[in-house]
């Protein structure tokens, strides 16, 4: 039978389970990524597993969050992130390197191959044909011990793509049109396959910005065919040997499918606060701009930065608009370095940031009060760039540049270069900055591993109490992404320590949360989370159930769950219950006491349960739908308690 390819790369990588839409499939990990933020938590526990070396394919871990370096903290995570990789068999990507995704992109991606990395944004590997997939550090963790990684076996919708995209509008348009079809919620258990004439037409840094925001939909990843452009690219970074062809076959059958003309698009901007709420710039064309920032594993590429730079040569940006660049990578840097391109832009007043993730994580570059920030990056969550009151608009590089030279938004189609900027015959290629690559996959048994003070323990879990008696120590709305639950920002810093970073849960949304759940939890109570639909969406951070379980939450019963987030709840042991009645959330409040007799029974059988409100005498319905290993996972208290007492293995 005629296959997609993303069923094609699924069965070359099953263990276990059945092709199924719904069903749990186990698929072999070739290659792993880490990126700082997530990493230390992710090897913590790697440690823990008392392995003596990976043993997937290819692990990398790279450094591109915690680059600030203000106080030990960040330092302390590097030293550490570095001897773990020497002593375990990981590449180590220094920081200074570039961000994670640009770099797997440009230097191990492999046509066909599996990824799975602790960042959300792994999908951007589907834009050289990868199966690249987020996850919390501890899945990453057991994929890098040569364990499987269990997903839902996805339904697949094609976008077909026909037509070339008109001067002035490009890749970040096209996924902000599909993010307009599908939204940012209600895609958990899908995969986005490109497909089409219109597939030719883009370069792999240009699918690889589609498959990146990919994540933003909330679907498991997205994926473009390895075609003769792969093949080209590959060879600009002299890797021709690792290209192999991987397309649908003809007459593959799909779920969904959704036809887009590119020659029709226009340029797009995602508006405050969500990916999802987009608008044409000829809407908002002359509102005024005192921020533009280009950059982030979205937009940081060679021709994404090279087409500014000709669109800023011999000109000078708006006197009101503060104007910064982050490069993806260094060979970034150094191709806009060696064409001169550095110099136009720097000629053309804009401030040379640091090729990593930087402003697009809120620790540095926040906008000044009520101002308006255009970005070329993914997320414009609520406060997510530093500053709550900013209102952050995604667009694409060409948008950017454009505003940054006006003051206002403009339609970048009046400014558009007259030759769109090709893909080089060769890229620039210093691999120096990545270590222990004669050692990767061996590693150096007996290295000593540094822990600053800064380095902490991963928290563990208790088995599952046979009743649930607690309390909602929180009540929130839809759409809380885990930017909410847990921020990034001034607060990254504090990844390694959980006690310390424990303070900040669910910060920008109640700031008493940490000394309500403490209490609740000093007096033997169990902490409930309540939330709306789409609970837990964005990043992969899964200290965004790991340190809500060190505060004793125990369930979370929302309407929607998002994929990433209701694995990481899993792992660490908490309940991820749905209203069976969504309308029962309007029949809670925050404070109400909650009970759930036979807990553990609900979660060992068909994961139905009824939740007292002692506060009010009602009660409802809640149900968790859950595999036989996730069953085994809650009862013990999480993934690593569960491998602890050899639950599983
Ligand atoms: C993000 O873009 O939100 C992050 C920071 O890269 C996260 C990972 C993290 O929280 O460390 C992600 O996308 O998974
Ligand atoms: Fe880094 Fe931003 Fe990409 Fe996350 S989305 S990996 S913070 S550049």
């Amino acid at each position: 039978m005629a296959q997609t390819l993303v069923e094609k790369i699924l069965a070359a990588h099953r263990i276990a389970g059945e092709a199924v839409p719904g069903r749990e499939l186990a698929i072999r990990i070739d290659q792993t990524l880490t990126q700082d933020a997530t990493g230390t938590m992710a090897y913590l526990q790697f440690e823990s597993m008392g392995l003596d070396r990976v043993k997937a394919d290819l692990a990398v871990s790279y450094v591109d969050h915690n680059t600030i370096q203000v106080g030990f903290e960040n330092a302390d995570d590097h030293a550490y992130l570095k001897s773990v990789a020497q002593r375990y068999g990981i590449v180590f990507s220094r920081p200074g390197n570039g961000i994670c995704h640009q770099l797997h992109l440009e230097r191990f991606g492999r046509p066909g191959a599996t990824l799975l990395g602790s960042d959300s944004h792994t999908p951007t590997g589907g834009g050289i044909g990868m199966l690249a997939i987020g996850a919390g550090g501890i899945d990453v963790a057991v994929a890098m011990g040569g364990g499987p990684f269990y997903l839902t076996y996805p339904k697949v919708t094609l976008v077909r793509l026909t037509g070339r995209l008109p001067p002035g509008v490009s890749a970040k348009d096209l996924i902000l049109r599909v993010l307009a079809e599908y939204g940012t919620n209600g895609n958990v258990g899908r995969v986005l396959e490109y497909g089409g004439p219109g597939v030719a037409t883009l370069g792999v840094p240009a699918r690889a910005t589609v498959t990146n925001m990919g994540a933003e939909l909330g679907v498991t990843t997205s994926v473009f065919p390895s075609d003769e452009v792969t093949r080209a690219f590959l060879r600009a970074q002299g890797r021709e040997g690792d290209w192999t062809a991987w397309a649908a076959d003809e007459g593959a059958v799909y779920d969904r499918v959704l036809e887009v003309d590119l020659g029709g698009l226009e340029p797009l901007a995602a508006c405050p606060h969500s990916p999802g709420n987009i608008a044409t710039v000829a809407s908002l064309a002359g509102r005024r701009v005192n921020q533009v920032l280009i950059g982030s594993c979205t937009n940081s590429s060679y021709r994404d930065l090279k087409t500014v730079a000709l669109m800023l040569r011999g000109k000078k940006v708006h006197p009101d608009v503060e104007v910064g660049v982050a490069p993806g990578s260094r060979q970034v840097v150094e191709m806009l370095a060696r064409e001169g391109l550095l110099t136009d832009l720097v000629l053309a007043g804009v401030r040379i940031l640091e090729n990593a993730c930087g402003f697009c994580i809120g620790n540095h570059m926040s906008p000044g009060t009520d101002a308006v920030s255009l970005r070329t990056s993914n997320r414009n969550f609520e406060g997510r760039s530093g500053t709550r009151s900013a209102q952050v608009y995604l667009v694409s590089p060409e948008t950017a540049a454009a505003a940054a030279l006006t003051g206002v938004f403009t339609d970048a189609r009046t400014l558009a270069l007259a030759e769109p900027v090709a893909e080089p015959e060769a890229f620039a290629r210093d691999d120096s900055l990545f270590l222990f690559r004669e050692t990767a996959g061996r590693g150096v048994p007996g290295a000593a591993i540094v822990r600053g003070p800064n380095i902490g323990t991963v928290p563990s879990g208790k088995p599952l109490p046979e009743r649930l008696d607690g309390v909602a120590a929180i009540k929130v709305g839809d759409k809380i992404t885990t930017d909410h639950i847990m921020p990034a920002g001034a607060r990254l810093k504090y990844r390694s320590n959980v006690p310390q970073y424990a303070k900040y849960v669910f910060e920008p949304v109640d700031a008493a949360f940490f000394a309500n759940a403490s209490a609740n939890r000093d007096a033997g109570l169990h902490n409930v989370i309540v939330a709306g639909e789409s609970y837990g969406q964005g990043s992969s951070r899964e200290h965004a159930a790991m340190c809500p379980m060190y505060l004793g939450v125990r369930a979370v019963v929302a309407k929607s769950i998002e994929r990433i987030h209701l694995a990481n709840l899993i792992n660490f042991g908490i309940v991820p219950f749905a209203f069976a009645d969504p309308a029962d959330y309007e029949g809670v409040a925050q404070g109400d006491r909650l009970a759930v007799e036979g807990l553990r029974a609900a979660v060992a059988g068909d994961g139905r349960a009824v939740v007292r409100n002692l506060t009010r005498g009602t009660e409802f319905a809640v149900a968790v739908a859950l595999t036989d290993r996730q069953r085994t996972l809650l009862l013990n208290g999480g993934l690593l308690a569960a491998v602890a007492c050899g639950a599983v293995c």
